[in-house]
């Protein structure tokens, strides 16, 4: 007789469930038979029958719909889930099931979450149009930097590092990713003399300027950052999403500060990097956009990290439409109320980088270059004039080479990396 595989379903058509997009690869085993097992070890099985199994429990089975090559799509009815928790919705969809010996590899590509749970979360306080509200800066693409060297600075020169790039042309500022408290940089004596420098540089551009202060530590330490950041007169904060957890992630957004929240992705690629297996970078971006992260690091295509110009585009639409349609890695989403998330483009750019970007990425992003600055012969001030010089012609639509003939800094920064446009 063959096998019976009560959790495929594959007339069942997903109304109020959340849909995951797995690539399997089974172990030794057919792929209905690892999809079947899927599906019942993240809602209502396990590796046997229980007599404690009541008949009413049988309508929260998660359901695989589609098999397609190793393509698999299940349904998890959202009664699996409690509201407004993202832990727990990966304990289900993300939890036991890569870990499992019925599958050598197994990838979750999407997820697509319907109203009812995604009504429960916030979403982005601020989003696209409030940030640039904000910064006043109604279309350009806004110009960041990372001060570097990205740990040993003492917090004076943090500063008037950060106080440099602010007047060359910078728009942000932001800490990296494993700067913290540090001995040789004080957290709450760093927020005080940078947002110093930041009301200095405001005042003598007559612009407004941004800095992202990083408040990523024990959650308790995290929100008595993020108030210190706020009493102060900051107006955004930085965190590294998945090293600071997500849970920690929704007690920071919850917690409400005028504050908007700027994502970094920082250990992403330890479970996003193989293709085969683990979690995609579009998953993480669903699940920070719903939690309320306002602008978040989505790769650069052409500079120091993986991610292909496909990937890191299908990204960013993710974050910022209304409506995402299906792809091959992508299934589709009705974001109704949450708002958009801001993209940010950053590792191993130079302002040279910049017209490619947006080209195919749009206008709409922040670009980011620390070693793109501070490397740049010149010094931090020249090298973020470079920059803006850089977004200027783009917005002019004059070719960098052209707008370097009567901008010195462009031309200099054309001679030290030799990138084509
Ligand atoms: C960039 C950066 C960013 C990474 C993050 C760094 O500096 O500060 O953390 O780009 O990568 O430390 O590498 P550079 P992603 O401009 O000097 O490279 O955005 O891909 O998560
Ligand atoms: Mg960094």
């Amino acid at each position: 007789m063959p096998e019976k595989f009560e959790f495929i379903d594959l007339n069942y058509k997903p109304r109020d469930d959340i849909v995951c997009l797995f690539i399997v690869e089974p172990n030794k085993v057919s792929i209905k038979k690892a999809a079947n097992t899927i599906a019942l070890e993240s809602s209502i099985g396990t590796w046997t029958e229980v007599s404690t199994k009541k008949s009413y429990v049988n309508k929260l089975a998660a359901k695989v719909f589609s098999i397609n090559g190793k393509k698999v799509k299940i349904a998890y009815p959202s009664e699996l889930f409690e509201k407004g928790n993202v832990p727990n919705l990966l304990s289900s969809i993300a939890g036991n099931i890569f870990g499992m010996k019925i599958v050598k590899n197994l990838r979750l590509e999407d997820i697509s979450i319907p109203k009812k749970i995604l009504n429960s979360f916030s979403g982005p306080k601020y989003s696209i149009n409030g940030i640039r509200k904000i910064m006043k800066i109604p279309k350009r693409p806004l110009i960041g930097t990372i001060i570097k060297p990205k740990l040993g600075l003492k917090t004076i020169d943090h500063a008037k590092i950060a106080y440099e790039a602010w007047i060359g042309g910078c728009d942000i500022v932001k800490d990296d990713e494993n700067l913290a408290g540090q001995k040789f940089n004080d957290f709450e004596e760093r927020i005080a003399r940078t947002l110093e420098r930041l009301n200095q540089a405001e005042k003598e551009t007559g612009e407004k300027k941004a800095y992202l202060a990083n408040v990523t530590a024990e959650t308790k330490e995290m929100l008595k950052r993020a108030q210190l950041v706020e009493d102060l007169g900051g107006k955004f904060i930085m965190v590294d999403v998945v090293t600071e957890g997500f849970g920690a992630l929704q007690t920071l957004r919850e917690a409400d500060f005028n504050l908007a929240i700027h994502a970094h992705r920082a250990m992403h690629a330890a479970f996003t990097r193989n293709k085969k297996h683990g979690i995609s970078m579009m998953v993480l971006a669903d699940l920070v956009r719903m939690i309320g992260v306002d602008t978040l690091h989505i790769g650069t295509v052409v500079g120091k990290l993986e991610g292909t110009l496909d990937e890191v585009s299908e990204i960013k639409e993710e974050i910022e439409k209304e409506r995402v349609k299906e792809t091959k890695i992508r299934l589709e989403q009705n974001w109704g109320k949450i708002k958009p998330v801001l993209a940010v483009s950053s590792g191993g750019l130079t302002p040279l980088h910049f017209p490619y970007l947006i080209r195919h990425l749009g206008k709409d992003i922040i670009l980011q270059c620390g070693g793109g600055i501070h490397g740049n012969w010149l010094g931090t001030k020249q090298g973020a004039i470079a920059a803006r010089q850089s977004i200027d012609a783009i917005m002019r639509k004059v070719s960098l080479r052209e707008y370097a003939k009567d901008h010195f800094e462009l031309k200099s920064t054309i001679d030290q990396w030799k990138i084509k446009e």
